[in-house]
């Protein structure tokens, strides 16, 4: 069986010392990068190496591959696990990896390009029978975009092919703007993204957020892990993740799991991965979205409810492990919730609030997990995203997980900074939320001014 001696971990904050204990149960040895602004954080000290790779801003550390490169190269590194955010979905940089003999802990470089590129997606998914709403996969011009959007119908979503996460979209309702909004699309796609690229979709209201976690390993078996329903955001940013969906069956899930499968066995994906979906309430129908060739940030609620370390997974995968279970193996079981604790203001546009944290106590208990690099006295950079802790509860079922999750966010104290903490509390107790009755649309409408 083949393994890696050393891992470096091209991250910071909770994902990074994620990645160490990991790297650590597998008697794997591990060596941490840093930046100037993360010189002294706690959790490096975990690593068996540490190599500072830059100034605080990203640009020149965290993002900078030939920087992290030269940081594999001086510490012995057989392998890189990239984390999410930074250079995770990096074609380039996993193409360099490739190059330098340095095993990338996730997909290939064309399995990153062509799912990068989610017209390409798209075209993939329709090609192989997977439900999309009505649309386009590439337009010539403006004028073939308006016709094409008129046939859809409107409201049509303009969305950058190199776009994703929420970021280049356009709603339009009325076929008076729609060139108006078509050109300015292109400029901010090009701008955004280096590719003027964009494609047109139906839009649909108010949707459901709901994706599919699969493995996949070097010899073509896929498997998947339920989904997680990730409808609590705000400005695309996920505030609430859980799994199962609260308007999952049984049914749905073998049909969808089995599309989710059916794209990476066509892309011939490896690693993990997230095949997103959006599911219509009113009719009970799913649409193919976007596909994310990371871990995530909210990949532990699958971990708490299928039992796997997803992490560990990804290693052994990569190393080129057979998946050591089929798709009959999985079992899903109870309720996970995970929210996210940021360093931000709730009250006050969350605008971010970086500091000292002068005191903190962390929940406990049965059914509690916290994924967090920060303790009392730590200092958030103001650099970085400001999530400063994941705390996720599991718990058999979904009426259980809330009680558990307000009284681990009742124990939760962070003092110094401002946090979501407040926010997420009034969410837990909203009887919406409580009864599963949530969409994309829930935060705005009843939690923002
Ligand atoms: C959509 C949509 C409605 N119709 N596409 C946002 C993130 C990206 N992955 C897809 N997104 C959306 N695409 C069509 N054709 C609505 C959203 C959307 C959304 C999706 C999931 C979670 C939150 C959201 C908030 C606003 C819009």
């Amino acid at each position: 069986m083949k393994t890696f001696s050393c891992i470096l971990v091209a991250n910071r904050g909770e994902i990074a010392l994620r990645i160490l204990r990991a790297a650590r149960e597998l008697g794997i040895r591990t060596v941490a990068v840093y930046s100037e602004a993360d010189r002294g954080a706690a959790y490096l000290q975990l690593a068996d190496s540490t190599v500072c790779i830059g100034p605080a801003p990203s640009a020149g550390s965290y993002l900078d591959i030939a920087r992290i490169i030269s940081a594999a190269e001086i510490s012995g590194a057989d392998a890189i696990h990239p984390g999410y955010g930074f250079l995770a979905e990096n074609a380039e940089f996993a193409e360099i990896c490739e190059r330098c003999h340095l095993t990338l802990i996730g997909p290939r470089a064309d399995n990153i390009r062509l799912l990068g590129d989610k017209a390409r997606a798209r075209a993939l998914a329709a090609e192989n029978g997977i439900p999309l709403l009505a649309g386009t996969s590439s337009v010539a011009d403006e004028d073939d975009a308006l016709r094409l959007a008129a046939e859809i119908g409107f409201p049509v979503m303009i969305k950058a092919a190199a776009g994703g996460g929420g970021r280049g979209m356009r709603v339009v309702r009325d076929p008076g703007v729609f060139t108006q909004n078509f050109q300015s699309a292109c400029v901010e796609a090009e701008k955004a993204f280096g590719s003027p690229e964009v494609y047109v979709e139906r839009y649909l209201e108010n949707p459901r957020h709901i994706e599919i976690q699969i493995l996949a390993d070097h010899y073509g078996h896929v498997v998947h892990l339920g989904e997680r329903d990730c409808s609590l955001q705000r400005r695309h940013q996920k505030l609430i993740e859980e799994s199962p969906s609260p308007v999952m069956t049984a049914e749905l899930r073998q049909k969808v799991g089995g599309y989710a499968c059916r794209l990476a066995e066509a892309a011939g994906y490896r690693n993990a991965g997230t095949v997103e979906f959006l599911f219509d309430p009113r009719t009970g129908d799913v649409f193919f979205m976007e596909v994310n060739t990371r871990i995530q940030v909210e990949h532990p609620v699958t971990e708490e409810v299928c039992g796997l370390d997803l992490v560990k997974e990804q290693i052994r995968l990569a190393a080129g492990d057979l998946l050591g279970f089929a798709q009959h193996d999985v079992v899903l079981r109870g309720c996970a919730i995970e929210v996210r604790i940021n360093a931000e203001d709730p009250f006050n546009d969350f605008k971010p609030n970086p500091g000292v944290i002068q005191r903190l106590i962390l929940p406990g208990g049965v059914g509690v997990r916290v994924d967090t690099h920060v303790h009392g006295g730590y200092a958030i950079p103001s650099h970085y995203d400001s999530m400063i802790a994941k705390l996720i509860v599991h718990r058999p079922t979904r009426q259980e997980a809330i009680a558990t999750m307000r009284r681990a966010l009742a124990e939760f104290t962070v003092e110094g900074v401002k946090t979501t903490i407040p926010l997420i509390r009034e969410i837990m107790a909203h009887p919406n939320y409580v009864k599963g009755q949530v969409d994309t649309g829930f935060i705005q409408e009843y939690f923002m001014p």
